[in-house]
């Protein structure tokens, strides 16, 4: 029997997250975060971009993260069907504002604390490890009006104080963390990465890596108390990964490509390296942006670097010094990617490139020689529920079986990769749209972008192939 290219016990397993899954937006004393703000259609991108500075009222709408698809009632039901695919593993995010209802209490509120404590005790019945994420795009919303967020360095006091209580409750139960998803998003979509939100006059690029630098030493100070406090424990960092490919040869497309990823690899060569890269400088200089650092910085990110690196791989980038080939950027891309003639897109517009997914593990494991660990990687769908229960996703299948060869491949080059947790394993409210009409998971969920439906969960076609895949630990892909 071929023995498979998957290591033993590699950890496979879903991602969700709590803002795009829990729902109970208001319950158990949670607080409000920034994406209980987040409308759907065009207003949810001005919010998103920190360009809106003050929030329609929440009371009495309903926005996708209040009810979302209720796994905060509904979590062991959808555990024991991840337990039946086999999940080594599950990702999920505790939701800040359920521990600290505003960020800067004096004291973490018990009924959060107990909701995650019975959260992974299920999955541990299950024999499914949590891999945590401490923070996944959700700010308690007191910490951004009353301190604007992480352009405040006070943020770096709550958040350390956030992470050292749940390291000291959940010690026992979880040994895999990572800090900020998709740090590097806050470049792009600063209110979603940071809570951002941008005044008149405000320099912007100077306010976000302000924030940045202020997560890179939260991110330090979380890794330097997790060793502490947990000494078995993996904690990480988290990319939005992509490799950029040069549009020619052109050697300024190239040199184009490489900036391209360095604006990414920026917040993992700090948190993995250890210290700001000179391009880094070279940028803040040629920009006039000053960043203050306080003493004991560098000590602190040089002494508590990340464990492994745990990255989000949906689709490569291209870019060009061609100003008539940067005229077709791709749609619904937060990278500024133009079109790649050599691939399909899905219906959002998001390239499919399995062999970038190769590429970019690569490129990822070369630069840090560290442990990867996908925690991400999906293709959100329209499904169709035919009237017998049934949802068809053959092309799903084929999307997530492309991606799961090349990750092979990858490992066959010598990549580590600890695990992969495939996005939404059950169908969440998708994070850029704050739909459900984007689904990605195996488990369909009834509900609808208006929030009807009754919430009930059918298995998909692609619940099945996982289940083998797992099964034979990746052996028949
Ligand atoms: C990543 C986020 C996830 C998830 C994923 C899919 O940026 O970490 O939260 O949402 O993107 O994106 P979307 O839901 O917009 O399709």
């Amino acid at each position: 029997m071929s023995s498979s290219t998957f290591p033993k016990g590699f950890l496979w397993g879903g991602a969700i997250a709590a803002n795009q899954a829990e729902g109970a937006y208001l319950e158990g004393g949670k607080g409000l975060t920034t994406v209980d703000l987040l409308p759907t259609g065009k207003k949810r991108w001005e919010v998103m971009l920190g360009s809106v500075d003050s929030f329609t009222p929440i009371n009495g709408q309903m926005y996708p993260s209040h009810e979302a698809i209720d796994f905060y009632h509904r979590y062991k039901e959808d555990i024991a069907l991840f337990a039946e695919m086999g999940y080594k593993a599950l990702r999920v995010s505790i939701s800040w504002a359920r521990i600290f209802p505003n960020g800067d209490d004096e004291k973490p509120n018990e009924a959060g604390l107990q909701f995650y404590d019975d959260l992974f005790a299920e999955l541990l019945k299950h024999e499914i490890e949590p891999v945590v994420t401490i923070a996944h795009f959700d700010v308690p919303v007191h910490l951004v009006e009353t301190y604007g967020s992480w352009r405040n360095r006070r943020l770096v006091h709550f958040f350390e104080m956030y992470a050292k209580t749940i390291f000291k409750r959940y010690k026992n139960k979880v040994k895999y963390w990572m800090t900020f998803n998709e740090i590097n998003m806050l470049l792009h979509l600063p209110f979603v990465g940071a809570g951002l939100v941008f005044k008149e006059g405000d320099n912007q690029e100077e306010i976000k890596y302000q924030a940045a630098h202020h997560q890179l030493v939260a991110s330090a100070l979380a890794v330097k108390a997790c060793h502490e406090i947990i000494s078995d424990a993996k904690i990480g960092c988290m990319l939005a990964a992509g490799s950029t490919y040069p549009y020619t040869c052109n050697p300024g497309d190239v040199l184009s490509g490489m900036e391209k990823d360095r604006e990414s690899f920026f917040f993992i060569d700090v948190q993995s390296r250890g210290e700001y890269p000179g391009y880094a400088k070279r940028f803040f200089r040629d920009n006039q942006l000053t960043i203050e650092m306080a003493e004991g910085d560098e000590a602190l990110l040089k002494n508590h670097t990340v464990d492994y690196i745990g990255f989000s791989y949906y689709a490569s980038r291209v870019t060009s010094t061609d100003p008539e080939v940067l005229k077709n950027i791709t749609g619904g891309n937060v990278f500024g990617s133009v079109e790649n003639p050599f691939l399909e897109k899905s219906e959002w517009g998001w390239t499919i490139d399995p062999k970038g997914f190769r590429i970019t593990a690569n490129q990822l494991y070369d630069r840090y020689q560290k442990p990867l660990f996908v925690v991400e990687n999906g293709l959100g769908a329209v499904d169709e529920l035919t009237p017998d229960g049934e949802v068809n996703d053959d092309y799903r299948i084929n999307y997530l079986k492309k991606h799961l060869v090349e990750m092979s491949e990858s490992i066959k080059d010598g990549v580590e990769i600890l695990g992969y947790t495939s996005w939404g394993p059950i169908d969440i409210v998708s994070a850029s749209t704050g739909e459900m009409k984007k689904r990605y998971g195996y488990i369909y969920v009834d509900k609808d972008n208006e929030g009807n439906g009754t919430l009930k969960r059918y298995k998909k076609k692609s619940f099945h192939w996982y289940k083998k895949v797992i099964e034979t630990n990746g052996e028949n892909l």
